[in-house]
């Protein structure tokens, strides 16, 4: 007699799988912790995009001084520790991929389709976001519209999973376990690998810690001044114009009276002190004592007052980051400065000679180095 090969059912492809940790406790346990990683990305994430590109009834304030570098450092130092969370979740969960049937009604489709949509994005926002911070920028697309709107489609996905799956999840977490198999050590292991990376990288924005942050892309006190450059002068094409001696400083658009200041001018104004941040959208940050001159001060000189939106724009040619605007909160607040110097010398040519914005709670792509003119709309 011929003996037919007898097809697997779930719960005997289950138990090819051995090793416990392939658990639903274990995967409840890492599933939440995923659903508050990724929400707390993706929160603040809008916010550094809407720092970005504000919809015109939106302006943000210009305080707390901080509130960008700590949301930024969230989003990306967060996301470094996603990573180890990720990578459990996954290999704990992934034996159903090969349960039997593999789909078992249009309902169960669409579930697993979902749950395809929803690694996918996983892995594609952590991914392109790690190459990103490590400028290996090895993907065809723009990395910030990618990274932006796959973020909706993996909330989306997230969003419909935990409804889901959230009567299991209490189900599983609720209750207590007949046998400990261990669970609690294999959690404690993923939870402190993830600790590891934050305590290696959150140096770079939180600088106390800078000495332990060897598995960071930037490390702050390089670079000239004892700060990081993002782009050089070289490399935004301006040191030519950047040292011209006729280098002019021009107020316009709608103002009562143009200005043209050289550096001599400018140099005249009264003269402030400032400790800021610069907190970039990759999540480094470095502090800095700059010097200068007010910009609601230049504004006041061309008769600029009350709501307008400023623009502030480099010499720089092209280039996505040549310009940046300023709402009436930053333009107005007395930290906001057309810096001068750096640290008790004059600006360094990488960072933004002749004249550069410093302002608060701003991302660090907005604080425009090599000023060329102050455009008010
Ligand atoms: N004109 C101009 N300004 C710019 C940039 C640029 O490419 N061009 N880069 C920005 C970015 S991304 C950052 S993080 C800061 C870095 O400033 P720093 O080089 O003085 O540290 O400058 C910003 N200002
Ligand atoms: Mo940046």
């Amino acid at each position: 007699m011929v003996r037919r090969t007898p097809r697997l059912k779930p719960d005997e492809v289950a138990g090819r799988f051995t090793s416990r940790w392939h658990d639903e406790r274990v995967a409840s346990w890492l599933g939440m912790a995923l659903g508050i990683a990724f929400l707390t990305a993706f929160v603040t994430g809008l916010i550094s995009h809407f720092m970005q590109h504000p919809p015109d009834w939106a302006q943000w304030p210009s305080r707390p001084v901080g509130l960008y570098r700590l949301t930024q450092g969230l989003h990306v130092i967060g996301g470094l520790a996603t990573i180890p969370l990720l990578a459990a979740k996954l290999w704990t969960v992934y034996p159903k991929l090969f349960q039997w049937p593999p789909l078992r009604s249009a309902g169960h489709a669409v579930e697993r389709g979902l749950v395809f949509v929803l690694v996918g994005a996983s892995l594609f926002q952590l991914v392109t976001g790690l190459l990103n911070i490590s400028y290996w920028y090895a993907f065809p697309f723009f990395f910030t519209t990618a990274h932006y709107w796959t973020s909706y489609i993996l909330i989306g996905a997230l969003l419909i999973h935990a409804a889901n799956e959230w009567a299991k999840v209490r189900r599983t977490v609720m209750t207590r376990p007949e046998d400990g198999l261990g669970r609690r050590g294999f959690l404690l292991g993923v939870a402190g690998v993830s600790g590891v990376v934050v305590l290696t990288t959150v140096g770079e924005t939180f600088t106390p810690l800078a000495r332990l942050a060897v598995l960071a892309p930037r490390r702050p006190g390089r670079g000239p001044q004892g700060l990081l450059v993002n782009r050089s002068a070289l490399a935004a094409g301006v040191t030519g114009p950047a040292r011209d001696p006729r280098w002019r400083l021009r107020v316009t658009g709608r103002v009562e009276r143009e200005l043209s200041l050289s550096l001599d001018d400018l140099r005249a104004l009264p003269r402030r002190s400032v400790r800021l941040p610069i907190a970039c959208v990759e999540g480094w940050s470095a502090e800095g004592t700059w010097d200068g001159v007010r910009l609601r001060d230049v504004l006041r000189l061309a008769g600029v007052d009350g709501d307008a939106r400023v623009r502030v724009e480099s010499l720089q040619g092209g280039g996505a980051f040549r310009s940046s605007h300023v709402d009436p909160p930053h333009w107005r607040d007395p930290l906001t400065l057309l810096a001068l110097g750096l640290n008790g010398e004059p600006l360094h040519l990488d960072h933004g000679y002749p004249c550069r914005l410093i302002a608060p709670n701003r991302p660090g792509v907005m604080q425009t180095k090599w000023i060329g003119a102050v455009v008010v709309e």
